[in-house]
């Protein structure tokens, strides 16, 4: 079996849920290629050394420039901040390296389409590159699209889509790198509202076409952090205080191009709620509903049912023949968050094997970066705003 040797940059929460996929991918599915966790890259020695062997690669550096150009590499893994999305991605793709990248794309439209255009160059050499919109690989958001596509709940009226957290809501939480703009170049937008827009445009296979929006920072300074890791912090004023330079929740309506009308929220601040993943899609023949913090579950509505039968099914995703789950248990056992990542390995090494392009890819990160950029100007201008297109004029 040949080998797909990985190299991953960053290994915070990202790369520790990369590197349980990369452990188990090949144990869990049967794929041409099986891949190998040779390194794993971070800026302090002692740290990423501590990281390799919690985390199961074989060998660590510091130097992100020169692991994109070993030969003993075939694929960057990027798990860092946004700000370096742009420049680690530029020059591995220059290498000759397939790329998956951490959502979203980058911190801006310019990056953006750099990114992208560089991807579809090395794409010409048989190069790969995916962005790592993981929620698409739960069983039951590929469920939720197969009965879209299949005209189960018929044309679709209504997208509704929020993405709840509430890891900032104590004032006293620290500024960390996902409040600072120069770092995570947007706040709840970029970071939870991507997933969202992705997910739904996925789930729909309509693309959002124009946006009203709201954003709002509630708190505006936070003590800087003396040590952090994930969404974990300490600091309590002692090394100073800093400005938050980005959103804490972000609220708009959207129109899609299948003539769907839409409702989004994204926020740190919905207090009680931890990962509060729900999307629910209403269509002339019925609706569907995920929750993810019920992953496991899909409620179904068959308005093609007779009256007296008509109600919200609960689907047990748990099947065989529901979207990988053949690969793990038997039905009624449900799996977790961290299958996502490994079901998105999956079919980016089976893309690379069977010389395809895996999705999504960064056009299609592109597209929801000018999402996220609409939001914005349409945040500053209280105004509907478009979507711009993925190819911009020449
Ligand atoms: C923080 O909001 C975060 O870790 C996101 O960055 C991830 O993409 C999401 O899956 C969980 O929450």
């Amino acid at each position: 079996m040949g080998q797909l040797r990985v190299g991953m940059v960053g290994y915070a929460f990202m790369g520790a849920a990369h590197s349980q996929a990369w452990r188990t991918v090949n144990h869990a599915f049967d794929l041409p290629l099986s891949a190998r966790m040779s390194v794993v890259c971070g800026r302090d020695e002692d740290k990423v050394a501590a990281a390799a062997a919690k985390l199961g690669w074989e060998g660590h550096t510091t130097d992100w420039r020169a692991l994109v150009e070993r030969d003993d590499i075939d694929l960057v893994d990027i798990c860092t901040p946004g700000d370096t999305h742009r420049e680690i991605a530029l020059a591995a793709l220059a290498a000759g390296k397939h790329v998956l990248c951490e959502k979203p794309l980058a911190n801006s439209v310019a990056e953006a389409r750099e990114m992208a255009a560089a991807a579809a160059e090395a794409q010409a050499n048989g190069v790969r590159a995916m962005c790592g919109f993981n929620y698409r690989r739960v069983p039951a958001v590929a469920l939720m699209r197969q009965l879209v596509a299949a005209g189960r709940i018929g044309k679709i009226r209504h997208v509704r889509a929020v993405y709840l957290q509430d890891w900032i809501v104590d004032p006293n939480f620290p500024l960390v790198w996902r409040l600072r703009k120069d770092v995570a170049g947007s706040g709840a937008l970029g970071d939870i509202g991507a997933h969202i827009v992705d997910l739904t445009q996925f789930v729909t296979g309509q693309s959002i076409t124009k946006v009203s929006a709201l954003t709002e920072t509630f708190v505006r300074q936070r003590p800087l952090p003396t040590e952090a890791a994930g969404l974990s912090a300490a600091g309590n004023g002692s090394a100073g205080f800093g400005q938050v330079t980005v959103d804490d929740a972000a609220l708009f309506l959207a129109r899609l191009d299948g003539g769907a009308v839409a409702t989004y929220e994204a926020t740190r601040f919905a207090t009680g709620r931890k990962n509060g993943l729900r999307v629910e899609l209403n269509g002339e023949l019925g609706s569907v509903a995920f929750d993810f913090e019920r992953m496991n579950e899909l409620e179904f509505y068959d308005a093609t049912l007779p009256t007296t039968e008509q109600g919200f099914s609960r689907i047990l995703v748990t099947e065989p023949e529901h979207p990988y789950l053949a690969a793990w248990w038997p039905p009624g056992h449900p799996i977790g968050y961290e299958h996502s990542f490994t079901h998105e390995m999956r079919d980016l090494i089976a893309a690379i094997a069977a010389g395809e392009d895996p999705t999504p890819s960064f056009a299609d990160a592109l597209q929801v970066q000018l999402v996220l950029d609409a939001v914005e100007r349409s945040a500053a201008a209280s105004a509907w705003v478009d979507v711009e297109a993925v190819l911009a004029p020449v």
